[in-house]
């Protein structure tokens, strides 16, 4: 695989996750943070997933999220494949409402760790948010966007519940 001139790598096991996993993307948009995006199936192209955790430290990829519903496997494989940090999503499902994903991408074994997001749209945006806060630790550019995102999200809360 050639180089990668991005820090994140967003994978997904399906286009079906791409709403979902636009979340992440969407944030990182926000914050200023370059990503890649790709359809890495754990079940459908195995030898995708292989040859993308395979290189990925020889890319330059420092942190990769991954998203998958179902039978959640992808995020677990890459967290098997490379020592880049690998936050997970779990992607809501129509059968079983994401729970399926959650309990595949979050009870790893020992040795080989996956940082598991809730399920849904809230975990994908904050899969984006984990991988800034990453990349903040070396970069302060980055941390103040970081820190006025994060309190901007503070002011806009209001103190008082309104009706309607
Ligand atoms: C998983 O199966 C994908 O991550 C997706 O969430 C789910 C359904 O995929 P499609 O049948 O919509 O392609 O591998």
């Amino acid at each position: 695989m050639s180089p990668s001139p991005v820090p994140v790598g967003i994978i997904m096991g399906s286009q079906s996750d791409w709403p979902t996993m636009k979340e992440a993307a969407d944030l990182l948009d926000t914050l200023g943070v370059a990503y890649e995006t790709r359809i890495v199936s754990a079940h459908r192209t195995p030898d995708r997933l292989w040859d993308y955790g395979r290189s990925a430290v020889e890319r330059g990829l420092q942190v990769i999220i991954a998203g998958a519903g179902g039978a959640a496997h992808l995020p677990g494989m890459m967290a098997s494949k490379t020592r880049v940090p690998v936050i997970g999503v779990p992607v809501q499902t129509k059968a079983l409402s994401g729970v399926d994903s959650l309990y595949s991408i979050v009870q790893m074994p020992k040795g080989f760790p996956v940082a598991t997001m809730a399920i849904g749209a809230a975990g994908a945006a904050n899969a984006g948010l984990m991988a800034a806060g990453i990349l903040a630790l070396q970069d302060e550019g980055l941390a103040a966007r970081l820190d006025d995102w994060r309190r901007a999200l503070s002011a806009s809360i209001p103190e008082d519940p309104r009706d309607g």
